[in-house]
């Protein structure tokens, strides 16, 4: 993909610093097919580019980070290819992405202006380091919209914050607010939304300065432990493409693109 056909990111190189926003603040900077494929493109691509260092990962506007899949394209058996136009025909493989945060042997900061919500949450997490701003938001909604992200998103944030604490999160799907984030480990640090960008260039002019054969050794090594749930984040992807397809995950859905009450009563076994 060449990064001028991208339409739902900007991606811009800039002193050593790739940075990679999601384009969509009408929706909260919810990804589709088509914004997962150039975000994965994206990370392919400052992965090989050796001017880059560091990655910034966040979201247009000063509402959102990103809100997670978009809802309005989700329908019986998953998100729908095809939806985001000629280029956006292979299914959405939001496992590839996580891949490819993951496996960039670079340093990844996620730069949260907003809403951390459902998957968009799920990518924080994945990201080596978070700095936030004091208005953003983090929560899963899975559960609420019939979803769930049963690979990294849950095993990999019981690492940051607890077992206990990542079932909370999960289970019943609040809000937290930056300093309750920062309190629990989810996040480095938290500065005024004036002086988001201006921390963010600070730790990436730090991290630049480091010796980046160490740092690919360093983030390699961490993944090490925690890289045999790459495997269940497979299996746990393959899972949720067949429970999209069911009532149950619908209601879940409709209920939020409907903004209505959501009932999972009668699924009750
Ligand atoms: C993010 C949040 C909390 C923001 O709330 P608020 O009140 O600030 O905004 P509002 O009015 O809800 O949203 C503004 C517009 O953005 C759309 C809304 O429908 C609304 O559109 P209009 O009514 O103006 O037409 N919008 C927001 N998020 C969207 C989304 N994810 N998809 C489609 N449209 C979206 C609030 O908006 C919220 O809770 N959003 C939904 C979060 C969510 O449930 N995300 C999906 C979780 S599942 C997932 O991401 C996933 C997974 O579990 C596994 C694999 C892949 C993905």
């Amino acid at each position: 993909m060449n990064d001028s056909a991208y339409t739902d990111i900007l991606y811009e190189k800039r002193d050593g610093v790739a940075w990679i926003t999601i384009n969509r603040p009408e929706v909260r900077n919810a990804f589709r097919t088509r914004t997962v494929a150039e975000l994965t493109d994206a990370f392919s691509d400052a992965r090989w580019d050796p001017s880059v260092g560091v990655v910034v990962l966040t979201g247009a506007g000063d509402k959102a980070f990103c809100s997670g899949g978009d809802q309005k394209e989700r329908g019986q058996g998953g998100y729908a290819p095809g939806a985001g136009g000629a280029t956006a025909q292979r299914p959405m493989d939001v496992e590839a992405l996580h891949s490819a945060i993951r496996h960039i042997p670079k340093p990844v900061i996620a730069m949260v202006n907003g809403f951390a919500i459902g998957g968009g949450h799920v990518l924080h997490v994945l990201c080596d380091l978070t700095l936030a701003s004091e208005n953003a938001v983090f929560g899963q909604t899975g559960p609420r919209v019939g979803s769930v992200d049963a690979g990294h998103g849950t095993g990999y944030l019981a690492r940051l914050v607890g077992e206990k604490r990542a079932r909370e999160i999960w289970y019943l799907c609040r809000q937290y607010t930056a300093k309750e984030a920062l309190a629990m480990g989810l996040v480095n640090k938290v500065v005024p939304q004036k002086d988001l960008r201006a921390e963010v260039e600070q730790w990436c002019r730090e991290l630049l300065e480091k010796s980046p054969t160490a740092l690919a050794l360093a983030k390699q090594s961490f993944n090490i432990d925690s890289e045999q749930r790459a495997g269940v984040a497979q299996f746990a992807h393959t899972a949720l493409n067949l429970y999209y397809q069911t009532d149950e995950a619908m209601e879940g859905r409709n209920a939020f693109v409907e903004k209505r009450p959501v009932s999972f009563k009668k699924y009750r076994k």
